[in-house]
C-alpha cells in the first residue's frame, strides 16, 4: 500500500533537516519502506482538507490506505511496529525502547522547543533576555543526565532502535546552539546517528526539495 507523507512546501530551515517530516522520513528509510511525499504551504496547513488529517494544522502526517495518522511519536512508532529494525522482538526490551520514544518527545524535546521560542518568537519581549538562561539551564540539567545514562554506549539501550532515532532527532535542534557540544559522548550519539545510510537518505530526501527554493 502507498504511504504518503506530507512536508512543508518550504521548510523555514532551508533544508536543515529539522522539520519534523525528516524524523519519519528517516524511520521509513530503516524500515527499507518506500514512500511519497505531499509538500503543504503553510497557508494549506490551515485549510480544511488538511485539518481533517492534522488537527492542529501540522506537518508531518502519514497516510497509508483508509489510516490517516499525525503525531511524529505516533507515526515512527506506528512505522517501526510494523516494520524490522526499529524495536527489538524481546517484550521487555521493546518496552524499553518505547520508553526512549517517549522520553525523547516529553522530556527532553520540550525545553529544546522552549530554546526556539525564546531566542526567535519571542526575541522582541522584554522579558525574553531574563528568560534565555532560565530556558538554557532546564536543557543542560536535562543533557547531563542523559550523558550519565548514555555513558560510553552507542545508542541507549543496546542496538538502535526507533527510541535512538527520537532522541537523535530531538538533540539534532541544539547544534547551532553549541550546547550539544558540551557534552562530548551527546555530540558523538548525535553524529553517529546521522552517519546511519538511512539518516542521509532522510537528510537528503528533504534537501532536495528545500535547497532549491530561495527564501522570503
Ligand atoms: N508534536 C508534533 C509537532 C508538529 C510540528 O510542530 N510541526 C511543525 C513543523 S516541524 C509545523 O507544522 N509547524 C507549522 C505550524 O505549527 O503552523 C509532532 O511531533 O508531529
Amino acid at each position: 500500500m502507498t504511504i504518503t507523507i506530507t512536508a512543508f512546501e518550504r521548510s523555514p530551515d532551508g533544508g536543515k533537516g529539522l522539520a519534523r517530516d525528516t524524523r519519519v522520513r528517516w524511520a521509513l528509510e530503516e524500515v527499507g519502506q518506500a514512500y511519497q511525499v505531499r509538500l503543504v504551504s503553510f497557508q494549506a496547513l490551515k485549510e480544511r482538507a488538511h485539518l481533517e488529517l492534522h488537527p492542529f494544522g501540522q506537518i508531518p502526517t502519514y497516510e497509508e490506505g483508509d489510516l490517516a495518522l499525525f503525531e511524529t511519536g505516533a507515526i515512527v512508532f506506528h512505522i517501526a511496529e510494523r516494520g524490522e529494525g526499529l524495536l527489538p522482538r524481546d517484550a521487555n526490551a521493546r518496552a524499553r525502547a518505547i520508553t526512549w520514544m517517549f522520553a525523547a518527545l516529553n522530556s527532553v524535546e520540550p525545553s529544546i522547543l522552549d530554546l526556539v521560542t525564546v531566542k526567535i518568537l519571542e526575541r522582541d519581549k522584554p522579558w525574553s533576555a531574563q528568560r534565555l538562561p532560565l530556558v538554557e539551564q532546564r536543557i543542560r540539567d536535562r543533557l547531563a543526565q542523559l550523558s550519565k545514562r548514555l555513558g560510553d554506549a552507542e545508542w541507549l539501550d543496546g542496538a538502535f532502535s526507533a527510541g535512538d532515532l527520537m532522541m537523535v532527532s530531538v538533540l539534532l535542534r541544539l547544534r547551532a546552539s553549541g550546547i550539544l557540544d558540551e557534552h562530548a559522548n551527546l555530540a558523538a550519539y548525535v553524529a553517529r546517528g546521522e552517519a546511519r545510510p538511512a539518516y542521509k537518505r532522510a537528510f537528503e530526501a528533504q534537501l532536495a526539495i528545500n535547497a532549491a527554493k530561495p527564501t522570503g
